[in-house]
């Protein structure tokens, strides 16, 4: 966040003003009509404590806690960082290996964001389960790549903070976990053979089953070499 004394930039998208008379609404993190900031705020400890015109209590005469913040209010109950959301890039997964999700964090994160922080939920007959592989990203906004495995099924992703403690850039930690995140569809391609699991004899015939999503494809039947079949 890049904040100046004429600037102060704020997560979120403020362009719709839908809240009470056309104020900007956010969540529960900025209570806008009376501007004071939830705990887990990113305004919060950010402020500039060497501002000219700084004071030693907020407009209500309450204590400074830590850094100043920014604003006329300043938060008794500072808290750390909470994750706003977490959503896949796409509702749909087809035959894809990999998909993407994106974490988005109340305040911008110091260090101990990983892999080990991740569970997958996945509803549905599994031979290679879904694996996290990646974590990448800075300050507010983090991208988790899950191996989708080969089933089709229903996966989410949560939050548990595993391994290192993840701190937030006031050094408190992570308000986790979190497990409300949207969901993603893996789909893919389905070929199965009538009847099923039948040795192939010359003359035999066969029917497939092809379930496909999304596409356009064509059914090719793999040339088996002579000395291998049965
Ligand atoms: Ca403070």
């Amino acid at each position: 966040m890049a904040n100046t004394p004429d600037t102060v930039s704020v997560l979120g998208d403020i362009t719709a003003a839908t809240g009470p008379y056309g104020h900007v609404q956010g969540d529960e993190q900025f209570m806008v009509l009376d501007y004071r900031l939830d705990g887990s705020s990113p305004c919060v400890n950010v402020g500039d404590d060497a501002a000219e015109y700084l004071r030693d209590t907020d407009i209500e005469g309450r204590p400074r806690i830590g850094a100043a913040d920014i604003g006329a209010y300043e938060c008794q109950a500072p808290a750390g960082a909470i994750v706003r959301s977490i959503t896949p890039q796409s509702d749909l997964v087809t035959n894809a290996e990999t998909i993407v999700f994106e974490v988005v964090f109340s305040r911008a994160l110091e260090s101990g964001l990983g892999v080990e922080d991740f569970i997958i939920n996945f509803l549905g007959l599994s031979k290679i389960q879904p694996t996290v592989v990646e974590v990448t990203g800075s300050d507010y906004r983090w991208f988790v790549t899950v191996h989708t495995g080969d089933e089709n099924g229903w996966l989410t992703l949560d939050l548990v903070d595993a391994g290192d403690l993840i701190t937030d850039i006031i050094g408190l930690g992570l308000d986790a976990p979190f497990s409300d995140g949207d969901g993603v569809i893996i789909d893919f391609l389905e070929i199965v053979t009538h009847p099923v699991g039948a040795t192939k004899e010359p003359g035999d015939s066969h029917m497939f089953t092809v379930v496909a999503q999304n596409g356009i494809g064509a059914l090719h039947y793999p040339e088996v070499p002579r000395e291998i079949q049965g």
